[in-house]
């Protein structure tokens, strides 16, 4: 009797356990999740090789910049007005960016790059790749 009574204990303690670790993987789980849900901010916390260049007052701020091999530039529209990145040597371009719209691309060769925008020619800007 007193060793049924230890074994049920035993299979208590058991089940609970296991319930407690499958809790602990369900939040585990849901941590990155959540983190992709906001890919704002989750991006600029945790990815140190990439840049963002502001669009405003059309004009790109910085208008020139120096970044190492493999970083990701994000072109950020913060004008009411619609801009278009895009390479003068034609191998990479945005769409037509509204208010608030981003672009990204990343920079695997050295090299400079000069590029403007198609939509008001006279905004332009220059990456250089080292
Ligand atoms: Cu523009």
């Amino acid at each position: 009797m007193k060793t049924r009574l230890i074994s049920i204990i035993i299979m208590a303690a058991l089940f609970l356990g296991a319930c407690g670790t499958s809790a602990t993987q369900k939040e585990a789980l849901s941590t990155p999740t959540s983190g992709t849900l906001n890919p704002t901010s989750a991006t600029a916390a945790v990815q140190s090789d990439a840049v963002g260049i502001t669009i405003s007052g059309f004009k790109f701020d910085p208008a020139t910049i120096t970044i190492p091999v493999g970083t990701t530039v994000t072109w950020t529209n913060q004008d009411s007005a619609n801009h278009l990145v895009a390479a003068d040597d034609g191998s990479w371009k945005s769409e037509s960016l509204p208010k608030g719209a981003t672009f990204s691309h990343t920079f695997d060769k050295a090299g400079t790059y000069t590029y403007i925008c198609r939509i008001h020619t006279t905004m332009k800007g220059t990456i250089i790749v080292k």
